[in-house]
């Protein structure tokens, strides 16, 4: 008897397994990074290599740059464009505008902040306290300057506004006391979207259940044919 026990706590064991496989498989979640890039990456249109410092009168402009490579004070606009995957769901986005010379939190101001102030819009809402810890040390324009990355990590109040597939970019360079001449090399956008796998198999939990159920009942019946018969095996 002690036997029959064993077979059948081992036949409820598999049971539990496999309902939990079916259950892992049907709620899989994958995740996808999706990459737009804005400008072209030309080093500021030097094409130095690694971009690392340049002189912002070395800065050259070509007629398809728009905005950017444009060293200048004022608002720089440019729209990223990209197509999420249906159904998907936007987890995380990512911002990053590569700069010259933005003061905001530069050696040129030394308070903190201000007189600069760099402010960034996506689709009209705010980056609040943009740039305000970009670094750029007070040089003419004959020496050269370090380039700046600068990264947004975006909260989730604007994944609204990026989930029609574009996003209006602002960047406004006169906002504080004074004007801060600033260019654009290039931005880029990356966003993470789960996407919910579908279940290859239509197999509903209670013909796993009827299934196991079955199948413990049958080892249970076997187990015992078996004990009877023994005797007369002899
Ligand atoms: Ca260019
Ligand atoms: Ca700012
Ligand atoms: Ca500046
Ligand atoms: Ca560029």
């Amino acid at each position: 008897m002690t036997s029959i026990y064993q077979k059948a706590t081992v036949g409820a064991t598999g049971l539990t397994l496999s309902l939990f496989a079916f259950l892992g498989n049907h709620q899989q979640v994958q995740a996808t990074t999706i990459f737009d890039v804005a400008g072209d990456q030309d080093c500021f249109g030097t094409s130095i290599s690694p971009c690392d410092f340049i002189r912002s009168n070395q800065i050259i402009q070509e007629p398809d740059d728009g905005d950017f490579d444009f060293f200048r004070t004022g608002s720089f606009n440019w729209t990223h464009n990209y197509t999420l995957p249906v159904g998907s769901n936007i987890t995380g986005a990512r911002l990053t505008i590569v700069t010259l010379d933005v003061e905001d939190n530069g050696a040129g101001d030394g308070q903190g902040g201000e007189p600069f102030d760099d402010r960034l819009f996506l689709d009209g809402l705010e980056v609040l306290e943009a740039f305000d810890n970009t670094f750029t040390p007070d040089l003419d324009r004959r020496t050269p300057k370090p380039v700046n990355s600068t990264v947004f990590n975006l909260d989730a109040s604007f994944f609204s506004v990026l989930r029609d597939g574009n996003i209006d970019v602002q960047v406004v360079s006169d906002a504080g006391v004074k004007s801060d001449f600033i260019a654009i090399d290039f931005a880029t956008l990356e966003l993470t979207v789960s996407e919910t796998s579908s279940v290859p198999e239509p197999v509903s939990v209670m013909s796993i259940l009827a299934f196991g159920t079955f199948g413990v009942g049958s080892l249970l019946k076997g187990r015992l044919s078996g004990a009877q018969e023994q005797p007369n095996s002899k």
